[in-house]
């Protein structure tokens, strides 16, 4: 009788070569994008080249982050470094939480201390997945002010996001945040109520290995 653990490593196995992880809509990522090299650190497979960053101006009184994910849920970590080659130094410019649900996730007024102003950096979107942890680098320069987020800016119907603690990400900053006690919006579910929809989402995920061996 093979242990929940291995069943759960095999589903895991044939899910991450099933589909797409996670891809960021804005701001632009450092290419090349590499769906497969997603899981390597710090950035998705490579390590950015100071003299050819390509840097999208990001507003340190407000800004918009968006992603698309694939899978049903992830917790997600924003992270900023001044060190362009993403070695290390990582701030952490929003608490920690949990997407609930595929596809596009956009929050419009994301702030980043204003110390930051007129420096070039990596931002760094690091997701904890199903499949382990996932990476993508964008290229910014902080400036001032802030930006109306454009109408692309927009959730899925159906995602929903709570704060979490996540003992995988906050060792990947140097300020990680304690888990917040209140909610993005709707008051949170309860942890079982969570708990309940991991195992059946893993539960799911071996009877979709199973029947992909079959
Ligand atoms: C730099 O980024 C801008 C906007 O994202 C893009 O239009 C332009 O083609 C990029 N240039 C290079 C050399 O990658
Ligand atoms: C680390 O980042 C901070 C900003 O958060 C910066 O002031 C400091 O110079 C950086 N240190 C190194 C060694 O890059
Ligand atoms: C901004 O100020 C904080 C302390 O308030 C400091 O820890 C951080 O290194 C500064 N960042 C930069 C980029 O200067
Ligand atoms: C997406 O959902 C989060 C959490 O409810 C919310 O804070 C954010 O404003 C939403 N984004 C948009 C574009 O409505
Ligand atoms: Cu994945």
């Amino acid at each position: 009788m093979p242990s929940i653990g291995s069943l759960a490593a095999v589903a895991m196995l044939l899910v991450s070569g099933a589909h797409a992880h996670f891809q960021v809509q804005h701001p632009d990522v450092i290419q090349p994008f590499v769906d497969d090299s997603e899981p390597d650190a710090p950035c998705g497979g490579y390590t950015p080249d100071p003299a050819k960053l390509n840097a999208t101006d990001f507003h340190v009184d407000g800004d918009w982050l968006s992603t698309r994910q694939t899978h049903p849920y992830s917790n997600w970590l924003y992270r900023i470094t001044t060190d362009l080659t993403a070695a290390g130094n990582w701030t952490e410019i929003y608490p920690i939480f949990r997407q609930t649900g595929q596809g596009e996730f956009c929050i419009p007024k994301v702030t980043v201390p204003q110390n930051f102003t007129g420096q070039t950096a990596i931002l760094g979107f690091v997701s904890d997945a199903p499949d382990g942890l996932l990476y993508q680098c964008a290229a910014v320069r902080f400036v001032e002010g802030s930006v109306e987020a454009p109408a692309e800016c927009k959730n899925a119907s159906g995602v929903t996001a709570d704060y979490i603690s996540d003992s995988n990400l906050s060792p990947l900053v140097n300020n990680p945040s304690e888990e917040k006690a209140t909610s993005f919006g709707v008051s949170a579910r309860s942890d079982t109520f969570r708990g309940l929809g991991a195992m059946f989402t893993v539960g799911v995920m071996v009877m979709v290995g199973a029947f992909m061996v079959v």
